[in-house]
């Protein structure tokens, strides 16, 4: 194998050349050919002065994060960093496509820093649980002052290069060719019989008790429960009053501290199962068909969210209406989602105009569907009508066209099985609004083809969605998993638990809000339609919100009527204690005298529910792995990312603790407490659902 980090002399000036694909990670081989590398030009008579760069997409995207949570391996990061920065000639980092992580701080251990336009400079490091551990809550404060660093550090929002030279991090844009910037860059320096510029020979920062405490008030709100984003912010306080040898052996404790936290493991849990959850192998290597028209049929909330998506991301949109007035009423509703994107400033008002003009087609006649090369319908959830729909989409779409369905549980087997080409079709499940969230549940049924699957998975790229598999089930994985841990709520409450009460635990342990808020914001209708929906088919035992039926019969919606769980004024509710009459009556009529649960019981109970059913999920296949139910929950339903997702929670808790929860739930209520197989077998060979993740 080629070593990943070469040294080679051009006239006067060393080249050192990282290559480590895809990323150029810092892994152990990187580091120790740095130090190698330096030492090479250190010992080179004829070189004067030395260029850092990476091959590929971007100069360093971080330490190799696999490595974390191994024994570490010398040479450990801070000490190539400082190995730089002793050099006794001038480096120079040459940054292209990105510098992050461990790849901003070898930068900042180079003693000029030129960066491409273009180029994202960041430390990122809180967003994987951690803090800067290689000089970078120590350097960037030197060179951009306190308040710069500690928001850039806690933030973990990279800078662009114009950010970056007026705030002092990098000397130099550069805006040809990489390598050709550089070399003249080093020229100019050479001529200039420029020094080494260590950094740690730099003052100190200024202390800034104004922004120390401006950004501990941001970090409350921003980083709620987040427990490195504030050891950062103190690491980088410590610039102050420490020089860089003591301030780095700080910065290391606070970096061993949080390495060692399970918020670390959550969020590098997350960050690796994202990547993992569109690599299937029924669709490696297969070729997805095109997708540059799409259509969509049905132009409210739902429709008019997934055109506006399409469009957003390049697309040309054919969007049927039944009649001109709401064909009309769903352009209406797509250019308000677009004025809304240029108001946030991610569309200009050109490209706005250019995309109505342009990129949209409304119609009422199907027939203008007939280029369309893949077609989303968004109509009511009713299998007639959906049925119907799609006998129409089997009349004019070209062959080959893929065929959609946005439903949120029907059997897509069924709508399928209904046309002349059920290899064509699949579910694409979006999230409301569609042009916002980032799931996307791609529903593959037993006759999709995998060029279709691939199709599906392709287009979720484009739209910049994050995209799960799943398969045919009433509510598929995430609706599924979520009405079975809201029926542990409900239970929870007959019982004697307050909706607030729960509210307030799960708040507590991440869910930026409750069950019940949420269901005040998604509107109290849809529950009790779905309740209706489910009336006949309901197991007796099953607990009937009815209190929530009475909420709906009082036209108390939620957050659109001003009025559901809570009472709105603005987006902010207070409890309405007419809720908890409702439920004092639901329980009287059930015989049941309430009793109290902490904070803690509600939490294992919800968590417990949720947790049996996604095994259940995993187990049935209507989720292939762990992973899937982990990043459907985290991207669709308000999971904390820090604990990394339902399942991956689930295994740090210890499955056996877990299963013995669920254990002890079913001694009082054994129609809803059922121990599902898949825990059970993974408890008692004390394994974790990480391990099915393998692969
Ligand atoms: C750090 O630096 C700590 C130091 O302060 C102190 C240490 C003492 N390591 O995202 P992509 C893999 S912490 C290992 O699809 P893109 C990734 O899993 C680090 N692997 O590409 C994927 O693998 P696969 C701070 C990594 O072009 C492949 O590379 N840095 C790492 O869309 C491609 O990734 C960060 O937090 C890594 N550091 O985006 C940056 N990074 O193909 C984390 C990526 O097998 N990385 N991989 O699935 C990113 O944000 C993006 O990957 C990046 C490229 C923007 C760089």
């Amino acid at each position: 194998m080629t070593h990943p980090v070469t040294y080679e002399r051009e006239g006067r000036i060393g080249l050192i050349r990282i290559e480590n694909g895809p990323v150029n990670a810092l892994g152990h081989a990187v580091r120790a050919g740095i130090t190698a590398a330096i030492d090479a030009f250190a010992a080179d008579a004829e070189a004067g002065i030395a260029v850092v760069y990476g091959v590929g997409r971007l100069f360093i995207g971080g330490a190799d994060i696999s490595e974390f949570g191994k024994p570490p391996q010398d040479p450990w990061l801070p000490e190539v960093v400082n190995h730089i920065e002793a050099c006794p000639k001038p480096v120079i980092a040459a940054i292209h496509g990105a510098a992050l992580g461990g790849g901003l701080e070898v930068a900042l251990g180079c003693h000029y820093r030129l960066a491409m336009q273009g180029t994202k400079l960041g430390l990122p490091e809180v967003t994987l649980g951690i803090l800067p551990g290689a000089g970078g809550t120590q350097r960037t404060p030197r060179l951009t002052g306190l308040a710069t660093a500690m928001e850039m550090i806690s933030s973990g929002v990279p800078v662009t290069p114009d950010d970056a030279l007026s705030s002092g991090l990098i000397d130099r844009i550069g805006t040809g060719d990489l390598l050709a910037d550089a070399k003249g860059y080093a020229t100019e320096l050479l001529d200039q019989n420029a020094p080494v510029r260590p950094v740690s020979a730099m003052p100190r920062p200024a202390p800034d008790a104004g922004a120390s405490a401006a950004i501990r008030a941001t970090l409350a709100k921003r980083a709620k429960g987040l427990v490195s984003p504030l050891a950062a912010v103190e690491a980088v306080e410590a610039s102050c009053s420490t020089d860089l040898t003591e301030g780095l052996a700080f910065e290391r404790a606070r970096f061993n501290e949080v390495l060692d936290t399970p918020q670390r493991e959550g969020l590098i849990h997350a960050f690796f199962i994202e990547r993992k959850v569109a690599r299937l192998p029924e669709i490696d290597g297969v070729a997805p068909r095109s997708f540059a028209r799409i259509g969509v049929i049905g132009g409210g909330t739902m429709g008019a969210g997934i055109a506006t998506a399409a469009l957003l991301r390049g697309l040309a949109v054919t969007l049927i209406e039944r009649d001109a007035a709401a064909a009309d009423k769903a352009r209406a509703t797509i250019d308000g989602n677009l004025a809304a994107a240029v108001k946030r400033g991610k569309l200009s008002e050109d490209k706005r105009a250019a995309i109505l003009s342009d990129a949209l087609i409304t119609a009422t006649d199907y027939a203008a569907l007939s280029d369309a090369d893949l077609v989303i319908e968004a109509v009511f959830e009713n299998m007639d009508v959906k049925k119907q729909v799609f006998a129409e989409l089997d009349r004019v779409c070209k062959p080959g066209a893929v065929l959609a369905t946005n439903t949120s549980y029907l059997d897509i087997n069924e709508i399928a099985a209904s046309i002349s080409r059920p290899a064509d079709v699949i579910g694409l499940h979006f999230f409301s609004p569609a042009h916002v969230m980032k799931l996307l549940e791609v529903v593959v049924a037993d006759k999709t083809a995998s060029d279709v699957t691939a199709t599906a998975f392709a287009l979720a790229k484009t739209l910049g969605k994050v995209a799960v598999r799943a398969g045919v089930c009433d509510g598929f994985i995430g609706n599924r998993i979520l009405s079975h841990y809201r029926a542990a709520a409900d239970r929870m409450v007959l019982a004697g638990a307050s909706p607030f009460e729960i509210d307030d635990a799960l708040t507590d342990f991440g869910f930026a809000m409750g069950p019940y808020a949420v269901a005040d914001l998604a509107g109290l209708d849809i529950g009790y339609m779905t309740r209706q929906r489910k009336a006949t088919t309901r197991d007796p035992q099953e607990v009937v919100p009815t209190w929530a039926d009475e909420l709906y019969h009082l036209g108390r919606l939620g957050q659109k009527t001003g009025r559901g769980y809570y009472i709105y004024e603005g987006r902010q509710g207070t409890p309405d204690p007419e809720v908890e009459d409702l439920i004092t009556k639901a329980r009287m009529e059930a015989g049941i005298a309430p009793r109290a649960f902490t904070k803690d019981e509600i939490v294992r109970r919800y968590m417990a529910a949720m947790v049996n059913e996604s095994a259940r999920v995993v187990e049935e296949g209507i989720a292939q792995r762990p992973l899937d139910v982990d990043v459907t929950l985290l991207s669709g339903y308000g999971f904390p990312r820090y604990r990394g997702g339902p399942l991956k929670w689930a295994d740090m808790q210890g499955l056996r603790a877990l299963l013995a929860d669920i254990e002890s739930y079913a001694q009082d209520d054994p129609f809803f407490w059922k121990p599902a197989p898949l825990l059970t077998r993974l408890a008692a060979e004390e394994q974790t659902f990480d391990s099915l993740n393998a692969g």
